[in-house]
């Protein structure tokens, strides 16, 4: 058949290869007998044994040759490295913070943000849970309450910004609890539990209002903030124009204070932050990271990272970048789409999840069905994924009860300026040879189960 004729132009990514990395195909039997040995669970897969790895887009990105070079500069001084400083002025001119404090990843800068602003008995509303961040919350003595609008909870739901906050939600919390018993309300964009989806401009001005009213900080999650500008600025009245940066900045401006996984949006492999406005925070932060981190110039990094880092903050925000990135992942949405494979609409930001829960309806939630999902993938292709279902929600730690949240998903997830349309193509042909069997599936049950983020470790065999 002659290829057909186009009906557009196509654009490419506005970057070239310069080095590689092989990988290794590997047979179906190996990769059956791999995933056995990692019970059921891809966290527990050795990389060597995957051959597209869209586990996770943390850390896995590629660095461009300008943050290579500037690894070269790295001022590997204990206190007062240059690179900090670099850190600090791209920080504060593209988020717009005063302050900040380096941690070695995002989960570092929870740490530090919850201690310092949590008291036992505290409530933290938030638009959808993220594991490390309620975990943190709850190890200060926090109760996370979610306030996402019900829309993210519907994988089938269109709505442009699935990420908003549901005020009517937060107004009954603070109206029960009072808002002195609220450190500050935890927001995140995109949200990556509900699939990688966007809070909108308007609905975080309007948090900061109602905040405002009642004397509550905002503390963003801006790991992936960055695709959330651009979303907005695809989506929302009034952004067309603007550029992803200038967006960003505006958005971050209505939130006190952010914490930060500068292993995403930012295209490093390692680094993350907290960054504030409020002097007080910033004090307690910055003598509390010492304790757990590293020196407040280096929080646990070399000053390589954060050279890394903050070119890779400049990159990150060319709107170029931002649309091969997201129009990467679109791409393998779309096909899955057009199969009509059940995933989460609208198509996320840094993945594509599948929707377990319609895919393998025949598996109860109970038997872990996007664990299953994962599993059965990786065996078909040697593509990898991650459990965001039943598994990742884990316990209640006051009742100790199972938490079955509504969706259970597979996430598909694109690293950075990684792999190539082709590579793309593989994993949907992948998903689609796995969901034309998904009758024959089998549920899991858990034989060794952690007691802290259990999906990272979570050991599973077939039922
Ligand atoms: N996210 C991810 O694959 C890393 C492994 S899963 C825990 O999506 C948000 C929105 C994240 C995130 C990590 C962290 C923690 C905070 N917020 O992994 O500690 O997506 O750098 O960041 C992962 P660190």
């Amino acid at each position: 058949m002659p290829y057909p004729k186009p009906t557009r132009r196509s654009w490419a990514e506005p970057w070239k290869v310069k080095m590689v990395e092989p990988i290794r195909m590997t047979t179906r039997p190996q990769r059956e007998r791999c995933i056995v040995e990692a019970g059921y669970n891809t966290f527990l897969l050795r990389s060597e044994d995957v051959y597209i790895d869209l586990l996770t887009d943390s850390g896995t990105n590629a660095m461009s040759d300008n943050q290579w070079a500037g690894m070269m500069l790295g001022d590997e001084a204990y206190a007062g490295s240059r690179n900090f400083y670099h850190l600090w002025e791209a920080v504060t001119e593209y988020y717009g913070y005063k302050y900040l404090v380096p941690t070695h990843q995002g989960r570092g800068a929870e740490h530090i943000l919850s201690k310092i602003m949590i008291k036992p008995g505290d409530f933290v509303p938030g638009n959808r849970y993220f594991t490390t961040t309620r975990l943190h919350q709850e190890l200060a003595g926090g109760t996370f309450v979610d306030v996402i609008i019900d829309e993210a909870h519907d994988p089938a739901n269109e709505h442009p910004f699935k990420g908003n906050v549901d005020f009517g939600k937060l107004q009954r919390l603070i109206d029960e609890v009072g808002a002195k018993k609220i450190p500050y309300v935890s927001v995140a964009g995109t949200v990556n539990m509900a699939g990688g989806q966007p809070q909108s401009m308007a609905n975080l001005r309007a948090l900061r209002e109602l905040c405002s009213r009642h004397g509550i900080p905002i503390v963003l999650d801006a790991t992936r903030a960055i695709e959330n500008a651009y979303f907005i600025q695809q989506r929302e009245e009034g952004y067309r124009n603007k550029k992803v940066a200038e967006i960003l900045k505006e958005y971050c401006s209505y939130a006190d204070s952010s914490t930060m996984s500068a292993k995403k949006d930012t295209l490093t492999n390692i680094g993350g932050w907290l960054a504030t406005n409020d002097q007080g925070l910033f004090e307690e932060a910055r003598n509390m990271v010492v304790v757990y981190e590293g020196l407040h110039t280096y929080g646990g990094l070399a000053g390589r990272d954060m050279e890394a880092m903050a070119r890779g903050i400049v990159e990150s925000v060319d709107d170029d970048h931002m649309r091969a990135r997201i129009g990467q992942v679109e791409y393998l949405g779309q096909h899955l789409i057009d199969w009509a494979i059940p995933i989460v609409r609208p198509i996320g930001g840094h993945a594509v999840f599948l929707d377990a829960r319609a895919i393998y309806a025949h598996i109860p939630q109970s038997q872990y069905p996007a664990q299953a999902l994962a599993a059965d993938l990786y065996i078909d292709s040697g593509v990898r994924s991650m459990e965001r279902g039943a598994v990742s929600a884990g316990r209640d730690p006051k009742t100790g009860e199972e938490r079955f949240p509504k969706l259970e998903l597979v996430r598909l997830t694109l690293p950075r300026r990684v792999y190539t349309q082709a590579h793309t193509d593989v994993a949907a042909e992948s998903v689609l040879a796995v969901y034309e069997q998904r009758e024959q599936a089998r549920g899991l049950k858990m034989v060794y189960e952690p007691k802290y983020l259990r999906f990272f470790q979570a050991r599973f065999e077939q039922i």
